[in-house]
């Protein structure tokens, strides 16, 4: 679908409550490039105006990513939406991109996409719970994909963008001195925003809607934590008992044989593929999804959306299929990258399109679109985030860890999961706005 078509179907979607982009037309909101012109008026937090023209599309904008293959795909698409007001670009520390390497990597990809100007910002180094981390070798090889792309001449260097602030640091400023309340899309472990409302709860009156990737919430069986995963060449590394990757490259630590072993098999003792009840986001850092959902438990319905692994189980990354649409892009860049990307993503083992679907998701709804690319929501969901960790279990008992589940008395806002997708619109919708000729 062509983004005139797109055009088209939102205004006929859209009530009165929903403000049309035209509102926002002329040199200042026009395109990508001038949208960075569009600067946040720094007004207190007692100016926060929700009516009125200033606070039309395109709304403030902050995108949290963990620097993977699947957020540069999501950021290709973000970077020409006409709903987003580029405030900043906080990255993960503690998700795929490396700490030092994520947020070069990302300056890179937002310098080709137009946001080269976008402030970035780089997250604490450690999870707030942690458990796990992706193996340490695919996050090398993350950076070593990006380098490639530097050597070949596909991505600038660059660290220009790149902020004194830390991410958390970062959110809260934007938030407070938008204003107009502003839109975050999370697609990692959401640590940084956790880090954000725990240094001022507050800021949780600002937010448009918060936007999420994770959780393995309503399909059973949907977890996507593996035990296969916690290793890499035999080693292991991710999920240690101190949480770090202090053995990855040397030889395997497990002592199975004798009285002394520096590690339990699996994930601390637990084989995850048989007992995992979660999504690598939310394992990553269970306790800052808990968090980001105790602060922003006073947030009214339609603020806060979810998009959980079942909706992405349709949308497997193919190298034939990135090909063919890659062979579509007009920038000769542009097509090397996203297939040089697929090859890197799927060598990383599993690779779906997660974080990119959550991003045109966000887009959908911001357009007045709700039901598209994903195709079912389970709405105004009171869940729970299980901190309780459990390491003997019976055949087929799940570890509770990670998981997100049904709960009245939640510590939480009303949620909107995604639970499906629409593969075909997702490729209608995607392809032409990476093109710039939707
Ligand atoms: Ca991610």
């Amino acid at each position: 679908m062509g983004r005139f078509v797109q055009f088209l179907w939102s205004s006929l979607a859209c009530g009165v409550a929903c403000v049309a982009s035209e509102d926002c037309a002329g040199a200042d909101c026009s395109d990508a490039s001038a949208v960075l012109q569009h600067k946040t008026k720094a007004k207190g937090r007692s100016t926060h105006s929700h009516g009125g023209r200033e606070c039309s599309k395109p709304y403030p904008f902050i995108w949290d990513n963990d620097a993977n293959y699947d957020d540069t795909l999501a950021l290709l698409y973000l970077a020409h939406s006409e709903n987003l007001d580029w405030k900043a670009i906080t990255i993960e520390s503690d998700g795929m991109g490396t700490p030092h390497g994520g947020p070069t990597n990302i300056a890179a990809a937002a310098s080709l996409v137009g946001l080269g100007d976008v402030p970035i910002a780089m997250g604490g180094l450690s999870s707030l719970s942690p458990i796990a981390t992706m193996p340490l070798q695919w996050r090398l090889e993350t950076d070593e994909f990006f380098e490639r792309m530097f050597r070949g001449g596909i991505l600038d260097e660059t660290d220009r963008a790149i902020v004194d602030l830390t991410a958390a640091q970062l959110i809260v400023k934007i938030l407070n001195e938008s204003a107009c309340p502003v839109v975050i899309l999370t697609t990692g472990p959401a640590t940084n925003v956790a880090e954000a409302l725990d240094m001022d709860p507050s800021i949780a009156g600002n937010i448009h809607g918060i936007y999420m990737m994770g959780s393995a919430y309503g399909v059973p069986g949907t977890n996507n934590v593996y035990d296969w995963q916690m290793t890499y060449n035999g080693v292991k590394g991710s999920c240690t008992e101190d949480g770090g990757q202090t053995y990855t490259g040397l030889s395997p630590p497990l002592n199975r044989s004798g009285v002394v072993s520096a590690i339990r098999p699996e994930c601390r003792g637990v084989d995850m593929t048989a007992h995992g009840d979660t999504e690598w986001n939310v394992f990553m850092d269970v306790r800052a999804w808990h968090m980001v959902y105790g602060f922003l438990k006073d947030l009214p319905a339609d603020h806060v959306y979810v998009l959980a692994a079942n909706a992405t189980l349709n949308m497997p990354v193919t190298l034939e299929e990135m090909e063919e649409y890659a062979a579509t892009l007009a920038d000769p860049g542009l097509r090397i990258f996203v297939t040089e990307l697929a090859k890197a993503f799927l060598a990383a083992g599993e690779a779906k399109w997660w974080d990119a679907q959550c991003a045109v998701v966000m887009d959908q709804v911001l357009s007045g679109l709700k039901q598209g690319v994903c195709s079912n929501w389970f709405e105004d969901k009171l869940t729970s985030v299980s901190l309780v960790w459990r390491s003997n279990l019976t055949d087929g008992e799940l570890n509770p860890y990670g998981s997100v589940y049904d709960d009245e008395d939640a510590h939480a806002p009303p949620i909107d999961y995604c639970l499906d997708g629409n593969v075909t619109q997702m490729w209608e919708v995607y392809w032409p706005m990476v093109n710039q000729t939707g």
